[in-house]
């Protein structure tokens, strides 16, 4: 098990200007022919290194002369040439074999498709090539296949043309135009269904768009058809880039380890963000596929055009392309709401991350296995960090900003330097401070106090950072951030901040930088209200115990510190609970003064009222014990819906028109706020909301309600849950995507017995280990089900490591990201500790285990 270093990064010693490829498709094997152009670009090099792994080698020729086995060498992964010329012709042919490729990377068979997954290093298991992003090549492909199985034949770039063959075959010839590295290269032959329609880009060129899925769900494609419309329509009206092809494809699969992947004019995705319509698609995953076609789209610039030099540079894509889908969902859709899903998805997943075991720094300077870095730090915390400068730089800047990065680097393999570079053109502070973003780990936490001077009408602010230390210990130093403050007066309003003691970036935003800041704000006419990190203009956990909770709640005019205010209420509400105090009285009233607010817009109601999960709970616990924590959850819950029983329902009655599954903001924050009520009222154990519940399962519409229906039963009303779901699994057995609904929700189950259930539903038809979608429904979910995966007797624990370990010899990266569970194992009890442990030892010790799981085990437990 190797560690690969930044500090090692070389420019590749040759280049691979052209790479002609030709598949013959078979049955049960490929064959690849690969023509490259090398160019030579260390002068002193004198062999060629190719990547290649899992490849059946069958001849090579060097500038037309054919190699004997004498003239090469062959390693387990590469394929070692001596060349001491400036240009050289390979020539290679090789067979492949997809329908044995369960690890779903590099070509293989996804039902009856063949498709293909490059990214990070799967193209060296199609062909022998430089298998790095820092290579840049222009690709032609022939594809051959039978006619009949493989009427679809496609690839990057442009249809240069098509050919009727001999024995059944047809042939289409694909030029990419456009140089790129070869983890963009993709390949889809099967027989598919297809939607098309056509945009014209603002010069006024006209690009063929098409979706392809299985025949049968042409249908589905209809939404995610409409979202790459007004993608590329924003990219051009928000950053001037214009879509560089004549077509642009893209291939829904079901099996994909990864939700898609941005390959040159041919993006191939999981079909979970393709496929919707109302009957099986809930609110979420319409929004999930609104963003995610938006974010493979917008990786046409950011990534393709101007790509990573190395996999270290991972975030220059990533959090950039993540950064612009969020703010094109905040555009079409609310930006508050969108803000609040975007940071309580970061702080429920990437805060976990980086106070565990498997911290890294969004641009990590090592690694083991490159793919388990596709985390929710280089991508949710790396976009946060864009956001950052875009908070400082505002938005016209930061727009001349991002068109001196396009003009400079198109073409070019670059890395954040770059893209700084880019940034501090524009800034109106130094950056140097801020670039420790990029390289610590872990997140800072904001200690704020104040005192108020009468005599001077001053406001003292002293914010101090409490830096942790990284994974190895070692002390990490102050960052750079812009926080945006506001002091309320007793009405609400804000007054102007007046400061000598610090840098205001914008009106409402201050610069902080040192590891201690004392700021007098003057003019302030008496003791106001702190509002603090507004709109979360920073990615740092904040300390305060000034903070008025109810007055923030009602008053604050940014809508982020309305929620947070709830959140921190809630928690600590929650916190005394666990230690044995009685409910918060303040907190019930404020709680219901939301609650009753008729001015207060639906889905954003829905969002304060959300009670702060048990995940957010484990997180702040030093030793975690998660029945503690659910029990105060569940009590919570239920003095609220006891408190506000005939306010949630009549509230509930207004907001259910079971006939209404339309895909708008309006019906969608109906449904969620209706959801919301639902879930709080059936805590209370009312025979006649159980009742309620059963009907909205039956008659509604929409699958979001129809699903959070099934949930509710399953977790409080078992007696008629049995009939519900076995309702539900008859009406979509035979459609797999609503199935991971299914498992998900028994796997998601807080009932005892959930494991034995899980453990047995491995068995159902519907059921298929090598599928990933169903293994992260059913595996996955009891994994994140604090309840099930926690119990005391510790076989939850053994559960999941043996899965990993069936898993791992089937597909490594799903395996690994399974084996991500156990990062909490630092902070479990002595005795939780000692029967995780035995399993980790366990998965450590298995002969054979891939690199992707020996390294988040081997992490875990140092
Ligand atoms: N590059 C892919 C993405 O869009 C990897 N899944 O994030
Ligand atoms: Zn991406």
């Amino acid at each position: 098990h190797k560690t690969i270093y930044y500090k090692d990064y070389l420019p590749s010693d040759y280049t691979v200007v052209n790479c002609s490829l030709e598949f013959i498709i078979e049955e049960s094997s490929t064959r690849v022919e690969n023509i490259m152009e090398i160019r030579r670009q260390n002068p002193s090099a004198k062999e060629l290194r190719l990547d290649g792994e899992k490849l059946d080698l069958e001849l090579i020729w060097v500038n037309d002369v054919l190699l004997d086995e004498t003239m090469y060498t062959k390693e387990e992964n590469a394929l070692l040439i001596p060349l001491d010329t400036d240009e050289a012709r390979i020539r290679i042919i090789n067979r492949i074999y997809p329908d044995e490729n369960t690890e779903l990377e590099g070509l293989y068979r996804s039902g009856g498709i063949w498709c293909t997954q490059n990214e990070p290093e799967g193209f060296r298991r199609i062909t022998y090539f430089i298998d790095r992003p820092d290579v840049m090549t222009k690709f032609t492909t022939k594809i051959i296949a039978s006619k009949e199985r493989c009427p679809v034949l496609l690839s990057n770039g442009n249809l240069r043309g098509t050919a009727t063959l001999d024995n059944g075959k047809h042939l289409a010839l694909w030029e990419d135009p456009i140089p790129k590295p070869s983890y963009l290269f993709a390949l889809v032959a099967g027989d598919l269904g297809s939607i098309t329609d056509t945009f014209t880009t603002m010069s006024g060129k006209k690009v063929d768009l098409a979706i392809y899925c299985d025949r049968g769900n042409e249908d589905k494609c209809h939404h995610a058809m409409r979202s790459l419309k007004k993608s590329m329509e924003w990219d051009e009206y928000t950053y001037g880039r214009e879509y560089d092809l004549e077509i642009y494809n893209i291939v829904a699969v079901d099996s994909f380890n990864m939700g898609a992947m941005e390959n040159k004019g041919l993006n191939i995705f999981n079909s979970h963000y393709v496929l919707a319509d109302e009957d099986t698609a809930t609110d979420a995953d319409f929004m999930g596929i609104e963003s995610v076609i938006a974010h493979e789209y917008f990786h046409n610039w950011t990534g393709n055009r101007i790509t990573c030099r190395n996999w270290f540079e991972l975030t220059l894509k990533e959090g950039l392309t993540v950064f612009r889908d969020q703010c094109f969902s905040a555009d079409m859709n609310s930006e508050l709401t969108q803000r609040l899903d975007d940071v309580r998805a970061l702080r429920e997943r990437q805060f976990v991350e980086d106070a565990g075991p498997t911290a890294h720094p969004i641009k990590p300077d090592h690694y083991m296995e490159i793919n388990n870095f596709y985390t929710a730090t280089v991508y949710e915390k790396g976009a946060e960090v864009i956001r950052m400068m875009y908070t400082v730089l505002g938005r016209e800047k930061f727009r001349e900003a991002t068109d001196s990065y396009f003009e400079w680097y198109d073409g070019k393999a670059v890395g954040t330097e770059e893209f700084l570079k880019a940034m501090q053109s524009q800034s109106p502070v130094d950056l140097s401070q801020f670039k420790r973003w990029y390289s610590q780990e872990r997140t800072p936490v904001l200690n704020v106090s104040s005192q108020y001077r009468p005599e001077s009408a001053e406001l003292v602010l002293k914010i101090n950072q409490i830096i942790p230390n990284n994974t190895k210990n070692h002390e990490q130093l102050p960052y750079a951030m812009p926080f945006r403050i506001a002091l309320l007066a007793e009405d609400g309003s804000e007054y102007p901040l007046k400061s000598d003691d610090v840098t205001l970036v914008h009106r409402d935003v201050v610069w902080l930088e040192k590891s201690v800041h004392e700021i007098v704000f003057k003019d302030i006419s008496s003791a106001p209200r702190l509002s603090l990190n507004r709109g979360f203009s920073a990615p740092v956990i904040i300390e305060c115990d000034e903070l008025d909770y109810p007055f923030l709640m009602a008053n604050d005019r940014d809508g982020f510190v309305r929620y947070e205010a709830a959140h921190q209420f809630g928690i600590e509400t929650l916190e005394a609970m666990m230690n044995g105090a009685e409910v918060n009285e303040h907190y019930i009233e404020s709680y219901g003064a939301i609650l009753c607010d008729g001015s207060i817009e639906a889905m954003f109601k829905s969002q304060i009222l959300e009670l702060p999960t048990l995940t957010t709970l484990m997180q702040r616990q030093a030793v975690i014990d998660v029945d503690v924590i659910f029990n105060a959850h569940e009590k919570l819950k239920q003095v609220l819906a006891r408190r506000y029983f005939s306010e949630m329902l009549s509230m509930l009655e207004g907001l259910y028109n079971p006939s209404n599954a339309h895909i708008d903001g309006v019906s969608m924050g109906k449904r969620a706020l209706k959801n919301r009520l639902l879930g709080l009222l059936m805590s209370a154990g009312d025979e006649s909301v159980n009742a309620l519940c059963l009907s909205h399962y039956h008659e509604s519409l929409s699958m979001s309600e129809r699903l959070t229906a099934l949930d509710l039963l399953e977790n409080y009303a078992p007696d008629l849950a049995s009939g519900a779901l076995d309702d539900f699994y008859r009406r979509y057995q035979d459609q797999t995507l609503v199935m991971n609904k299914y498992f998900a929700v028994c796997a998601s189950s807080r009932r005892e017995g959930t494991m034995e259930r899980v453990a047995a539903l491995q068995e159902n038809s519907a059921y298929d280990v090598k599928v990933p979608n169903l293994v992260r429904s059913l595996i996955g979910s009891f994994a994140r089900n604090p309840v099930a995966f926690y119990h005391r007797s510790g076989t939850g624990f053994r559960f999941v490591a043996e899965k990993v370990i069936e898993i791992d010899a089937i597909n490594p990266q799903i395996a690994s990201g399974l084996a991500g569970a156990f990062k909490n194992y630092p902070k479990l009890s002595h005795e939780q500790k000692a029967q995780m442990g035995i399993e980790l030892e366990r998965i450590k010790n298995h002969p054979d285990l891939s690199n992707n799981v020996y390294e988040i085990v081997s992490k875990i437990l140092e």
